[in-house]
């Protein structure tokens, strides 16, 4: 007898268009169940929070909001951010905290050239390209350490200090993560990404442990390089890239690049991971709550779907996985696509493009 296989998903639609992609994932997800003749079934819980929450409660998130998401099997969140509330109250209100919090701290960002897309680095009909950028998601740049220190000084005289904080252990944990990944690809490659000949103290032991770990993996070829030339080499040589392991801040802004690079920063998905699987694991596209375009039904959802293949992958629904990649890869490959990327199709367009995709 075929067994169902079942997961509880708690969805966080957040701020602006948040709410728009993360309802096409889910639909793309239901679908797939739909079609599955009862084997596999998903049910959804959706949690409020956000900048809206914030000005009716003056919180981002319910003071249970983490206990209430323990028992999910995954979260599935959508975007954070929005003028009402300063962008480091909502950011550190909602998503670091519900990260840092789970302990989520493998970020795993894949780099997808599709088809039919152009990007500003070549032709749309050229061989696609696809790199990984894995970033340290639980310190660094983002630790959280520093303060703001008026004492004694006149107006004009404030100074605020923001540490980055390296830990031999989350170095290591997120260097063999990277590692590990490497073994599962083609290319058998790990860059590593500082600034350590600037930031002499947590990047240097970044590289020393990044030498340590590599001696560990005699079959993967690496590379160090300093952040300023991998930003260069996005650009100039990409196909030499498989996966690049980077700080907090580093991976975060070579992430954005490279989504760039495909085509539009709507495209990029992300999965946050406690590898551990002590507490659930976060999926979410790379871009934010865009109120430029918010409620307008334009956004791009691909971002978010492919964050619900990163979710399936997660649960160990592989197969599932691939085939929303290639209902994703055949959407945009038949033009119906959103402005950002050229089109003119909605966010309901490509969301039933994908659907209809998904049957082959
Ligand atoms: N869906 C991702 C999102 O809302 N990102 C907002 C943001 O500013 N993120 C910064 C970060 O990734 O740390």
């Amino acid at each position: 007898m075929t067994q169902t296989r079942h997961f509880r998903i708690a969805s966080i639609p957040g701020d602006g268009v948040g709410a728009e992609v993360v309802a096409a994932g889910r639909s793309v997800l239901d679908a797939l169940a739909s079609a599955s003749s009862g084997t596999l079934s998903f049910t959804w819980e959706e949690f409020p929070w956000g900048s809206d929450y914030h000005a009716r409660t003056g919180k981002m998130i319910a003071d249970d909001g983490p206990e209430l998401l323990r028992g999910f099997d995954a979260v599935y969140f959508g975007a954070v951010g929005w003028p009402t509330v300063p962008d480091h109250v909502s950011l550190w209100g909602l998503r670091l905290r519900l990260c840092q919090g789970f302990d989520q701290w493998a970020n795993v960002r894949p780099v997808q050239f599709l088809p039919g897309i152009t990007s500003p680095l070549r032709a749309a009909d050229t061989t696609p390209l696809d790199w990984v950028v894995v970033r340290e998601n639980s310190e660094g740049e983002y630790g959280g350490f520093g303060g703001r220190n008026f004492a004694g000084r006149g107006p004009g005289g404030e100074i605020a200090v923001q540490s980055a904080v390296f830990t031999e252990v989350g170095c290591e944990r997120i260097i063999r993560f990277a590692f590990d990944l490497a073994r599962t690809r083609e290319r058998r490659k790990v860059s590593s990404v500082t600034k350590s000949n600037a930031q002499q103290y947590g990047m240097v032991l970044w590289d020393e442990v990044f030498t340590r770990v590599a001696a560990d993996y005699p079959d993967v070829e690496t590379e160090s390089v300093l952040v300023d030339a991998m930003a260069a080499k996005f650009v100039l040589r990409p196909e030499d890239l498989s996966v690049v392991v980077a700080s907090n801040l580093n991976a975060d802004i070579l992430s954005d690049l490279g989504s760039a690079l495909a085509g539009s920063l709507g495209l990029a998905a992300s999965a946050n991971l406690n590898p551990e699987r002590r507490y659930p694991s976060m999926f979410e596209p790379v871009h934010g709550s865009a109120p430029d375009i918010a409620g307008q039904g334009i956004c791009n959802p691909i971002g978010a779907i492919g964050s619900a293949a990163l979710m399936l992958d997660h649960f160990g629904l592989s197969a599932e996985a691939t085939r929303v990649r290639t209902a994703i890869a055949a959407t945009c490959a038949a033009g119906t696509l959103t402005r950002d990327v050229g089109g003119t199709a909605l966010t309901k367009d490509v969301t039933a493009a994908v659907i209809d995709h998904l049957a082959g």
